[in-house]
């Protein structure tokens, strides 16, 4: 297995779009290996492919408070999302250090593949919820940050730049 690195913001590679998985085979299934270990490496409770520079429809979620119920969602599509919305405070490991609160679907019911390739559904409130529509959103290429205004937006942009030059300069 091994880590990979995470896209940040405002990287313009976080804003493609997927591609549905054809097959679920050996490869999809070193990638989903491999985005487990850098999500729980973070740590975090999702990443979604398009984070690690992978623009396949994959994602991994663990909400577990022992951090030991792992969920893979291949080819994720929300067949349904309840009128009825909540606002979360979403964080990013896209967008380190940044938290903002987006509202979102309360209740969603979610159709995917398993690592095995056979399809499931699943019911989602809660944390659940917000983490796999935050992923899905990565997937179609969004993050977080564009449900808030421009101007905290450009704001976070900035300091991000700042941040990644930082980076470079102590090397
Ligand atoms: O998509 C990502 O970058 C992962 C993101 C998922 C998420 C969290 C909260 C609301 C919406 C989506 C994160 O995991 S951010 C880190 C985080 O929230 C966390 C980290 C360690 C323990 C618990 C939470
Ligand atoms: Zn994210």
């Amino acid at each position: 297995m091994a880590l990979l690195p995470v896209l940040c913001y405002p990287d313009p590679r976080l804003h493609k779009v997927a591609k549905p998985v054809e097959k679920v085979d050996a490869r999809i299934q070193k990638i989903v290996a491999n985005m487990a270990e850098t999500m729980y490496e973070a740590p975090g409770v999702g990443l979604a492919a398009t984070q690690v520079d992978i623009h396949e429809r994959i994602i991994v979620i663990d909400v577990s408070d022992e951090q030991n119920e792992l969920m893979v969602f291949i080819n994720p599509e929300v067949l349904w999302a309840s009128p009825e919305k909540k606002s979360w405070r979403e964080g990013c490991l896209s967008v380190p250090d940044f938290y903002d609160d987006v509202e979102r679907a309360a209740s969603v019911r979610v159709k995917a593949l398993d690592l095995n390739g056979n399809p499931f559904e699943i019911d989602a409130d809660g944390l659940l919820s917000v983490c796999l529509q935050h992923e899905m959103d990565h997937l179609l290429g969004k993050v977080f940050v564009e449900y808030l205004s421009i101007l905290k937006r450009n704001r976070i942009s900035l300091k991000m730049k700042k941040r990644a030059k930082e980076l470079v300069g102590q090397r």
